[in-house]
């Protein structure tokens, strides 16, 4: 038995997500946390490949890293579990100072059961695939059949128990049970076991969540019956692997989403069926109880995709956390966004050295160059990580992303302040319409600490504020550049005269600001 006095980690409380009044908070170590991640590569999780994803995430500057534990190295055997890569993850995470996301990829990693160990994936009698209305059998295992969902709970718990035992220093943080849930290539199984459940009455939890009358899938649900059907039964599926999981050891969880396109879907099938995708997130909301949010995975570089994303994934009822995003340089700026949502995290997605890369989703490869904007944006973020947690978790976090064509972009800040983030400009002087950046690759956020106190950063941007009534001109009482050491202020300078006489000019340098705002009377 473990020693507690002797050992001030094992004290550590258990992170935990925290939803109050529509906000949202990630508690790590006791306070809101931001995770400003990468994701590995897929098959990254075993030592060797491990060396080269601590480089590319020190490079980045993130605080965490995603990474898969695959069924098939976790229990290769049925009921003979191997810890040691789990083991070696969290020593090395501890020793490259990094907090973990795990994600378990064992039912579904897209779709498919690919990660599930030989002794599951090879077995169809026992562990059926799911089953097209043509007759057809799809590489996507049946949420129906409870001998999958008792081996694959079984394991999950397994690993939650281990974790318990082996990680009071709270190294994980986070866990994601499955990868992107859903089928594609059909949007329902069609076999008898499915077709009997389908036929009969929608379950009392989802007619009460969406306020709907009983009646069968189809007649509740019409045309989208079929696919209501398959994300009731995959949410429930990956809730109850999630419920045995937390019993053992409560960690955070989520459920990622392969998106479908906000304004042009197309068919469930085409995209994954059944998956938390935007039209599913209700049903996802009534089926799993125990998954804390539902996080979509971005690669849609365009500025109204990417936006709109945000905009349906951060809900009073669900806290927005990018649990993927793509790396190619577009991506960046999308970190002010995302935060600026009141999210909890961010995490581009293919940030190792290993040597792939998943373009034209992402880079080509994961080089210097292509982690360098993502660490600019960390690093600015970085210099007050808890404050900006905090702020988020209390719905004063402001920020936006540039959007082409857009030079210009307001912010409300409060009733008494609005700024303007404004895009290619000097530092010095200028009038006239901005150009906005060669590429789009600006953007800025903004905490509120207090009705006239804001902190400020930005990213190849100039930040302007203005009083939000008449017959008064905003004069800087102070604007300090400094960084936090945890939450206590550290002060580095205060800016004036050029530094602030055409605005607060953001480059590629990592500065933070607390700005004290104050008026005189214009007349
Ligand atoms: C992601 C990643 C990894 C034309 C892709 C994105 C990760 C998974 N899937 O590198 O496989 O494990 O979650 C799917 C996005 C498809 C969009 C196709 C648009």
């Amino acid at each position: 038995r473990r020693d507690t006095r002797s050992d001030p980690a094992a004290e550590r409380p258990i992170p935990r997500f925290e939803s109050k009044d529509g906000k949202h908070a990630l508690i790590v170590d006791g306070a809101p946390f931001l995770v400003l991640g990468g994701q590995a590569h897929n098959s990254s999780n075993y030592p060797e490949p491990l060396k080269q994803v601590w480089p590319a995430l020190d490079e980045l500057g993130a605080n965490t890293l995603s990474i898969s534990i695959a069924w098939e190295q976790f229990e290769p055997e049925e009921g003979r579990f191997d810890f040691s890569f789990v083991d070696h993850l969290l020593e090395q995470a501890r020793a490259h100072d990094k907090r973990l996301i795990l994600l378990w990829f064992a039912t579904w990693k897209n779709n498919g059961p690919n990660y599930a160990p030989r002794w599951v994936k090879l077995d169809n009698a026992r562990f059926p695939r799911l089953v097209r209305e043509d007759g057809q059998v799809l590489n996507s295992l049946s949420p129906h059949a409870p001998a999958t969902l008792e081996a694959d709970r079984k394991a999950f718990a397994r690993l939650m128990t281990h974790l318990r035992e082996h990680d009071p220093q709270r190294t994980v943080i986070m866990v994601q049970p499955q990868n992107e849930p859903g089928t594609y290539g059909g949007v329902r199984d069609f076999s008898p076991l499915a077709q009997q459940a389908f036929d009969g009455p929608v379950p009392e939890a989802l007619l009460a969540h969406l306020g709907k009358s009983p009646g069968t899938w189809r007649e509740v649900f019409g045309a989208d019956a079929d696919e209501t059907f398959h994300a009731w039964h995959i949410a429930r599926y990956i809730d109850q692997v999630a419920e045995a999981g937390k019993a053992e050891y409560p960690l955070p969880m989520y459920v990622n989403a392969a998106l479908r396109g906000p304004f042009n879907p197309g068919q469930p099938g085409q995209y994954a069926s059944g998956g938390p995708t935007d039209n599913m997130l209700d049903v996802y909301k009534a089926a799993a109880k125990h998954i804390d949010l539902l996080a979509p995975d971005i690669y849609m570089p365009e500025h109204l995709l990417y936006t709109t994303v945000l905009e349906r994934y951060a809900r009073p009822d669900n806290a927005l956390f990018v649990a993927e995003t793509g790396n190619t340089p577009a991506y960046a700026r999308y970190l002010f966004a995302a935060l600026g949502h009141d999210g909890i995290g961010w995490v581009p997605f293919g940030m190792d050295y290993t040597p792939y890369g998943n373009w034209p989703l992402g880079a080509k490869r994961t080089t210097p160059e292509t982690i360098a904007p993502f660490a600019q944006a960390f690093a600015r973020i970085n210099l007050g990580m808890r404050v900006f947690a905090k702020a988020a978790s209390e719905g004063r976090l402001h920020g936006v992303s540039e959007a082409p064509g857009v030079p210009e972009q307001q912010i409300r800040l409060n009733d008494r302040w609005n700024a303007t983030i404004a895009y290619g400009l000097p530092h010095f002087w200028f009038q006239g319409v901005p150009p906005g950046n060669p590429e789009p690759i600006g953007g800025a956020l903004i905490a509120e600490l207090g009705p006239d106190e804001f902190l400020v950063t930005g990213m190849h941007a100039r930040v302007t504020i203005q009083p939000a009534r008449d017959g008064v001109a905003m004069i800087y009482d102070r604007v300090e550049e400094g960084r936090y050491a945890d939450t206590a202020w550290e002060f580095h300078r205060n800016w004036n005269g050029d530094q602030t006489d055409y605005g607060l000019n953001f480059s590629e340098a990592a500065q933070l600001l607390r700005v004290t705002l104050a008026t005189y009377p214009t007349r």
